[in-house]
């Protein structure tokens, strides 16, 4: 397959000052004409080549006049106008495509009824020609021809035209004074409902809020209107960001690739993540909706007004507005749980994509196919990277960089570097070793070790690099505690920015303990041998809320880890000492006691215990914890199960969420204890809930009775079934449970299931990635790597970039036993022979590398 490097970037030969499109829809075929205003870049003329795919190419002119057929070259991926005039022309194209058989779901494709798009990374070349690159800018009107069945037709940027033909068919003109590239333009059309609403910016602009939705989900979008409205305000007043056209829309798609898109004006959202009523969304749901809702609207600065130069810079959108979203649903939200949930995500995802065969730095060097890059890498440890940097400068100084960074470059296409020197230059400080942190790949290893130094101490950090990596500059905030947890010194500012240096201190070793990267504000993995009593002392008294809770973590981390190799109970004291210490007072704050009892992912213990481990029985050891504790604290848990009675009516977010994820945490420890006696008051809570988030929580824990009493959990699904059945989020979240609960022989029957389709990407991932990510004992089980291979099989013909993603947790073998090792290669390599799509195929030749 074709690499592309970031070596060899350069700029385009010819750019594009404006487009106009006329878009015709008809059933079963699509036409787009397209005026292309071109301007040459280059000193020395060359030919103008176009990105293409899928088209059928019906006529190509310039400055009017029709080419014959022999002054451009067709391919499948390319026009090539071979001699271009000199300097500027009109450039017309007139192509046909059809949506209607788009599976990809990239480019113009139907959903339904409805028809839309996907463009980024490289979706629009599938709808017409064009230069089809972040650094190609230009200034857009569009024009959507439909017949009168499809009223809702919509485009970036502001309405400027609208009639009825006299044959009846509609016409709307759209116009976006905003330059951008071809990634962030959308179309919809079709029957929409249309929830309306308004928002004045601090200018005093008058703003339209849209939200499009099918007629079914119309009365589900009031919690995503009142996020946008937040999502506004909070960059006005975070980042002094307004909006900038009259109209904002956001329109709700079922079959969608991504979890949304930030298209200029038209953000296009899969359903899962903006919809949301107490019927259809959990508690977490709630929290995602606000979150992506916030990060699309955030995109419109930092993506769109500035947007990447190539796609290897694609964290300079993506980290930058991960970072920004996680600010704002910290200030909306719980600060200290908001940080521990991200950084849990983090090191169950990102530290095992980095240790895996996928691994790639922030900014990557090279790459097969872009779509493959939509990574946690780029993403969350990209959003690290810039809290770093936040953390280094100062809040005051970071918010100034930004502020440069988005004067300066406003309507262009810039680097990853652009954005460091912009917060160098606001700064004054040197960033320049800083910058390793977009070049070099893996999750950094810090060995801290600490030893008598005359009557003190002397603090040694050694950074354990990957080969021919050179150190990484990170802040190391630290504070000193005695070993009695009594506080010595806080606030230590420290920066490491060397292989090892070390920090002297007045107290002596035996009598000190070290709270390391205070917030975890490296995204690093700190080796800091202490056992557990130490580790309890810091989970009661670092005045860090992120190291406590950590603290905690490390003590269930290494006792878990332990337990796989040695099934002694007396491993389990420290963590149900702590989880008794929790409990004591879970009623002050909820949300911190579930965070303290949640227990870490499989992947972090895997990720702790090296090579050569058999993923289930990380589970079946994880799994015997549980049950031991609740069998231990089963007097004590009850009583709070009790004080845990859902409150009504329900609200999503604050405490009553706090309280339901503690419930189901808790509850689910009795059921692991085969403990019958929650099982009444757990069928009166299913049958009496009013809202999802309980009848989730209830499946789960009965989900987890059935490995010795499925009944229960049948009649659940079944009741569940019957009632919402209708509503499509609700049947991917039936087969969740399932996937995570069933057996290797139910999950092939999921696939068989009459409402069970590869062809919508919510469904295939409620199936097949639960089952891979969430179900060791299925997924490892024989057959369970080859069920994965059909489906992978499958997609790569139909949804590439499904395929790519679904199988990449067969790609992480590298630590599992050998027999398990041995078939994964196997099957992969069956696998490699089949697939056909660059997605897939990189994906697997890196896995089998
Ligand atoms: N839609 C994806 C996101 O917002 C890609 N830009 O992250
Ligand atoms: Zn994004």
């Amino acid at each position: 397959t074709a690499v592309t490097r970031l070596a060899d970037y350069r700029a385009p030969d010819w750019l594009i000052s404006q487009v106009a499109l006329t878009v015709t829809i008809n059933d079963g075929e699509t036409e787009i004409a397209a005026t292309l205003e071109l301007a040459q870049n280059s000193a020395d003329l060359q030919p103008l080549v176009l990105d293409g795919e899928g088209l059928e190419t019906l006529s190509v002119a310039i400055d009017g006049v029709i080419l014959d057929a022999d002054a451009y070259v067709v391919t499948a991926t390319t026009l090539t106008v071979l001699t271009p005039p000199a300097g500027h022309f009109t450039l017309q194209t007139r192509v046909r495509i059809k949506p209607e058989s788009n599976t990809q779901l990239e480019g113009l494709y139907k959903s339904g009824d409805m028809y839309c798009t996907q463009c980024e990374a490289e979706g629009f070349r599938r709808i017409t020609w064009f230069l089809d690159r972040p650094d190609v800018l230009a200034i857009w009107t569009v024009r959507i021809d439909a017949p009168a069945s499809m009223p809702t037709l919509l485009s970036n940027g502001n309405r400027v035209g609208d009639r009825t033909t006299a044959d009846g068919r509609r016409q709307v003109d759209w116009s976006d004074p905003h330059p951008k590239p071809a990634y962030l333009f959308a179309l919809v059309a079709g029957d929409l409902v249309l929830r309306n609403d308004r928002f004045t910016t601090a200018s005093g602009r008058e703003v339209d809020l849209h939200v499009y939705t099918r007629q079914a989900d119309a009365d589900k979008v009031d919690f995503a209107i009142a996020s946008i409205k937040q999502a506004m305000a909070w960059d006005e007043r975070r980042f002094g960001r307004e909006y900038d056209l009259d109209v904002f829309q956001v329109v709700a798609v079922g079959d969608f690739n991504m979890g949304a898109m930030e298209n200029k004006g038209l953000n296009i959202f899969n359903t899962s993540c903006v919809l949301a009523t107490p019927d259809v969304a959990t508690d977490d749901a709630y929290e995602r909706v606000e979150a992506i809702i916030g990060h699309e609207y955030f995109h419109n600065w930092s993506g769109n007004r500035v947007t990447c130069r190539d796609w290897f810079q694609l964290s300079l959108k993506e980290g930058f507005t991960v970072y920004r979203d996680a600010e704002f649903t910290a200030d909306l939200r719980s600060r200290p749980v908001k940080r521990i949930q991200d950084v849990d995500f983090l090191r169950t995802h990102q530290f095992a994509e980095d240790a895996g065969p996928t691994s790639h730095p922030v900014r990557p060097a090279e790459y097969e196919e872009i779509s493959n890059f939509y990574t946690v890498t780029i993403y969350e440890k990209g959003a690290e990277v810039v809290r770093m940097l936040e953390t280094l400068i100062g809040r005051d100084q970071f918010r100034a960089g930004s502020d440069l960074y988005f004067e300066r470059f406003d309507g262009q296409a810039v680097t990853c570097d652009d954005f460091v020197d912009c917060m160098q230059q606001a700064s004054g400080r040197d960033l320049t070793q800083f910058r390793r942190w977009y070049s070099q790949n893996g999750t950094p290893h810090i060995n801290v070790s600490v030893a008598a130094d005359g009557d003190g101490s002397r603090i040694t950090f050694r950074q354990q690099l990957r080969d021919g990596q050179a150190p990484f500059h990170m802040p190391m905030p630290c504070s000193l505690y005695a070993a009695d947890g009594a506080l010595l010194e806080q606030g230590l500012s420290w920066e490491l920015d060397q292989v090892e240096q070390s920090f002297r201190v007045n107290q002596p070793s035996d009598d000190l303990l070290v709270s390391v990267n205070q917030g975890f504000a490296a995204p690093v993995r700190i080796h800091y041998a202490l056992d557990a009593s130490q580790r309890d002392v810091l989970a009661r008294h670092d005045l860090d809320g992120f190291n406590r809770w950590d603290a905690g973590r490390q003590i269930v981390i290494e006792a878990w880890a332990a337990y796989v190799g040695n099934a002694d109970a007396g491993l389990i004291d420290p963590i149900e000492h702590l989880f008794d210490a929790a409990l004591a007072q879970f009623e002050q704050d909820p949300a911190l006691t579930a965070e303290i009892i949640r227990l870490p992912d499989d992947s972090q213990i895997l990720d702790e215990l090296g090579a050569d481990v058999d993923p289930v029985r990380v589970r079946q050891a994880g799994d015997a914890i549980r049950a031991e504790l609740g069998r231990r604290m089963g007097e004590l848990i009850q009583p709070i199960l009790l004080a845990l009675e859902p409150v009504k009516p329900y609200q999503p977010g604050g405490d009553q969420a706090a309280k339901r994820s503690l419930w189901c945490l808790l509850a689910q420890l009795l059921a692991h204890a085969a403990d019958d006696s929650i099982a009444d008051a757990l069928t009166r809570r299913f049958v009496g809930a009013d809202n999802l988030t309980d009848r989730m929580n209830c499946m789960t824990v009965a989900g987890v009775m059935a490995r010795h009493n499925p009944s229960m959990f049948q009649s659940m699904l079944t009741i569940f079934h019957a009632d919402w059945q209708h509503e499509p989020l609700l049947l991917d979240q039936w087969f969740q449970q399932q996937a995570r609960f069933g057996d290797f022989d139910a999950i092939s029957a999921l696939l068989e299931h009459a409402d069970f389709s590869l062809g919508n990407p919510n469904r295939a991932r409620s199936v097949l990635g639960v089952f891979t990510r969430a179900n060791p004992e299925a997924f490892h089980a024989p057959g369970g790597y080859e069920l994965l291979a059909g489906c992978v099989a499958s997609l790569d013909v139909s949804n590439p970039q499904i395929g790519a993603r679904l199988v990449i947790p067969l790609t992480r073998y590298k630590n599992w036993s050998t027999s398990q090792r041995e078939r994964a290669i196997h099957v992969l390599k069956g696998l490699d022979k089949v697939c056909q799509s660059a997605d897939c195929r990189e994906v697997i030749g890196k896995a089998l590398k």
